[in-house]
């Protein structure tokens, strides 16, 4: 159907069927656009795939008159678990538009005040793990922790629910599922035909069936607590539960509501995770943008031990943001997403497409075009000040998607800025974190990006020391005078 080959001409097309996309096909076509160019067809088994990192071409695909979100391959085989959520709903499935509606008040700003005490509560809940590894000198695993921060956040703050993370070596076993589904879904594209899979589909099966009887209990659980209890909680979950569409009165059905848990649980979970590892990962390698963003929540909180972010002073952590936003360039976690022609049309006025034909956005590498200069790889992230901003095209940066489609919450202000729930929770952790350690490139770590459908650097440790007031002493900045006891 709409992913039927029409290879557009002056296209290149690489068959990359003898050797499969392997663990990591994102950064096959990154690869293959360091080759061929930001524009190609990637055939495999016969199937055909557009992709496009190129600026104008993803500023054409903007265009929300002409173009929609498309639910591609990958999708569809995450829907078979998220089925109707907002994630993975059509474009014109009245689920999506229903929750969409009913969901959006809970990522306003406003929803901060809930959000700000269980993302605080998860903050020490890391940070007592990670003191406990400073006093013994033990490596910390940064996407294994980050993972259990994202996931007790998103639980507690979503549906009160406590998957209590930190007390587990093993990552809880709704997670091991959940990561089973987005592997399946990612190694289900790669499939040869003919071949026989039915041991890994039964085993997808159970995992998904285990999710929804996860996600179901933690619904009974608020449910069955008598009357009014339901609408006691101002989470995620209670707003499901009790929330009526502004216009026409509806509500979401159950099994909806089972879906949108999963996809919430997918979606902010595996993406945020890896947002922040990567953020630490780059901060670890770079002192002086670690020393700027140490500085930063120096002159916030000074030598408090233990400060608590507000909301007004997340607003202020302006280097911390251009750090996580360069992170969020080199390695946007959610890194691919489609769009498909809403009629027949000329992409950027070159590329011939049918109506309902697919076009992939790989962020990585719009992320690595000529508009970012001659230096793309290079970690620099006075790339957002407000001045490279305002001078650069909004189409050069996609890391939350696009349109109606993009990231829910992304259409709130702060302070002139768009950003997400999302992203504040992060700025503030990350803030803190660097507020209280000293981060060491132990091993010194090669990146090495692991993909399951999202991306994360695999096995990347850090040690640990605790600062002390005289690191939070404001001396100079390193480049600009002699390093002080930072060295
Ligand atoms: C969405 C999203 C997107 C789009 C996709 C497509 O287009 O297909 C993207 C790209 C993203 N997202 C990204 C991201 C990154 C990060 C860090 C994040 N993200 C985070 C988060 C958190 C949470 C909770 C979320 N996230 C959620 C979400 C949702 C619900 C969605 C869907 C929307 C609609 O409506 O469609 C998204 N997200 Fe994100």
């Amino acid at each position: 159907t709409s992913d039927a080959p029409h290879t557009p001409s002056g296209v290149p097309v690489v068959d990359v069927t003898a050797t499969g996309p392997g663990r990591t096909p994102i950064q096959q076509v990154m690869a293959l656009m360091r080759e061929h160019g930001p524009v190609l067809v990637r055939r495999l088994h016969g199937r055909e795939t557009l992709f496009v990192g190129d600026l104008d071409l993803v500023a054409d695909l903007a265009d929300e008159k002409r173009f929609a979100k498309h639910v591609g391959p990958a999708l569809e085989n995450v829907r078979e678990f998220a089925a109707d959520g907002l994630f993975t709903a059509y474009n014109d499935e009245p689920n999506w538009a229903r929750a969409h509606d009913i969901l959006m008040p809970a990522f306003a700003l406003g929803s901060m005040r809930t959000y700000h005490p269980v993302m605080l509560e998860v903050a020490r809940r890391l940070i007592a793990s990670w003191d406990r590894s400073a006093g013994t000198g033990q490596p910390v695993n940064v996407p294994d922790d980050m993972t259990r921060m994202t996931l007790d956040t998103i639980g507690l703050a979503g549906f009160g629910y406590d998957f209590g993370s930190f007390g587990r070596d093993e990552p809880h076993p709704f997670v091991e599922a959940m990561v089973r589904c987005l592997e399946w879904s990612m190694n289900r594209l790669a499939r040869t035909p003919g071949e026989d899979h039915s041991a890994a589909d039964a085993a997808f099966r159970d995992d998904s069936a285990y999710l929804a009887q996860v996600v179901d209990d933690v619904i009974a659980s608020r449910t069955g607590t008598g009357a009014g209890a339901e609408g006691d909680a101002e989470d995620l979950l209670g707003l499901m539960l009790t929330a009526r569409h502004p216009v026409d009165g509806s509500r979401l059905d159950t099994a909806n509501i089972r879906n949108q848990v999963i996809t919430f649980l997918i979606a902010g979970h595996e993406t945020t995770s890896g947002a922040m590892s990567f953020a630490l990962y780059h901060l670890a390698k770079d002192p002086t943008a670690l020393r700027l963003v140490q500085r930063e929540a120096d002159a916030l909180w000074g030598d408090r031990a233990d400060p608590e972010p507000t909301y007004e002073e997340v607003g202020r952590l302006t280097h911390t943001r251009q750090v996580l936003n360069e992170a969020l360039r080199l390695w946007p976690t959610a890194a691919a997403f489609s769009r498909h022609a809403l009629a027949d049309t000329l992409l950027g006025g070159r590329i011939p497409l049918r109506a309902g034909q697919a076009v992939t956005v790989l962020a990585p590498m719009l992320h690595r075009q000529p508009v970012w200069g001659d230096n793309p790889e290079l970690f620099d992230p006075s790339r957002f000040t407000p001045e490279a901003e305002e001078a650069r095209s909004v189409h050069a940066f996609k890391p939350f998607g696009t349109g109606e489609r993009a990231c829910i919450g992304r259409q709130f202000a702060l302070h002139e800025a768009t950003m997400l729930l999302a992203m504040l929770a992060m700025l503030a952790m990350l803030a803190m974190l660097v507020h209280r350690y000293r981060l060491h490139d132990h091993a010194d770590y090669a990146l090495q990006v692991k993909e399951t459908l999202t991306l994360k650097p695999e096995g990347f440790t850090l040690t640990l020391t605790p600062r002390t007031a005289a690191d939070r002493e404001h001396g100079p900045l390193p480049g600009v005078m002699p390093a002080t006891s930072e060295a």
